[in-house]
């Protein structure tokens, strides 16, 4: 006897992509659907044109091209994170199209996110390999995206290095899910193993050690700060975005830890929630952030709970009075 079913999906998405899991329950068919990525990678063949020549889409093939296939699995890897972390249906919450830009420029030493897409350099083989092996570095880029989406924080001193340290917690989150790993097996590093052999690193940045992520002869000492007290004042890097973000990554990982299991569901949820809540200035520092995550926490799960009590002594520990 054949059964006919509509499945009524929830209004979150505007994707036309769904995917669509039947299952059988005793005498019942069960229909659970949940959206799908929406892919598009161009190359920028080495020069710096944007988008650059597409040559990947969801339902085309595989192309032959590492990097390519690199920056489609990290989307979507990314994507299914963002659903099954949070319901979060793409980085703009409406299953929008998740479009990447792979071989910028020539031997260009980043990535980045432009508003619109992500773009990825090729490192320039003596100091950085290419920069879509990392997953970290991909959802830390997209991670941008979902800042933009929220509302933004100003790409210039705390708020600014608030946007930075935020597109880590989503870099960390994103490859601990992939990975399946606890907050507390996580290595919390960021951009682990894109740094060539010649240089004396791990990553580009550590959550866990902020500060100790690199030390060498081309690069220097990785300048991350940890505590307030070596806050550091600078007109470089937009007032040291990435370099004060160490400060907020590292009471993100402490709360993260100290909740354990996966890093979001608690502390993530927090920040997640402090982010989307649309309360947040876009000039926002440091202390008005620890603040609102705070009091995320205090109407999520109580005054008296665990949760408020590891948000608090986590920014009490990297000098951050709320
Ligand atoms: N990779 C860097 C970042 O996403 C690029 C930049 O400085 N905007 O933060
Ligand atoms: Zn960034």
């Amino acid at each position: 006897e054949a059964a006919r079913a509509t499945l009524a999906m929830p209004r979150v998405y505007h994707s036309a992509r769904v995917n669509l899991d039947v299952s059988v329950e005793g005498d019942a068919l069960v229909f659970e659907g949940s959206p799908a990525p929406d892919r598009i990678i161009s190359d920028a063949q080495r020069r710096e044109v944007l988008p650059g020549v597409q040559v990947r889409t969801e339902d085309g093939p595989a192309s032959a091209d590492a990097s390519v296939e690199q920056a489609f699995a990290g989307l979507g890897d990314t994507f299914d994170f963002l659903w099954d972390a949070f319901a979060r249906a793409s980085i703009d919450g409406a299953g929008g199209t998740l479009a990447a830009t792979v071989h910028y420029g020539e031997n260009y030493d980043n990535a980045f996110w432009n508003g619109e897409r992500m773009v990825f350099g090729d490192g320039d083989g003596e100091v950085f390999t290419g920069f879509t092996s990392s997953i970290s570095v991909i959802a830390h880029e997209l991670g941008h995206g979902v800042v933009e989406f929220s509302g933004g924080l100003d790409y210039q001193g705390q708020s600014g290095a608030l946007n930075e340290s935020i597109a880590d917690v989503f870099g960390a989150m994103t490859e601990q899910h992939t990975l399946g790993q606890s907050a507390a097996e996580a290595t919390w590093l960021i951009g682990a193993g894109i740094f060539t052999d010649a240089v004396q690193g791990v990553a580009l940045r550590s959550m866990k050690a902020p500060g100790t992520a690199y030390d060498d002869d081309v690069l220097g000492r990785d300048p991350q700060p940890a505590h307030m007290r070596d806050y550091v004042q600078t007109s470089e890097d937009n007032g040291g975005v990435h370099i004060n973000s160490g400060i907020p990554n590292k009471a993100f990982q402490l709360a993260a830890v100290a909740l354990g299991g996966a890093s979001w569901e608690r502390a993530g949820r927090i920040w997640y929630l402090t982010l989307t809540g649309g309360a947040l200035a876009r000039d926002a520092d440091f202390a008005a952030f620890a603040a609102a995550t705070t009091q995320t926490a205090e109407r999520e799960y109580g005054e008296q709970s665990e949760e408020v009590a590891a948000v608090r002594t986590a920014w009490g520990a990297v000098g951050v009075s709320i």
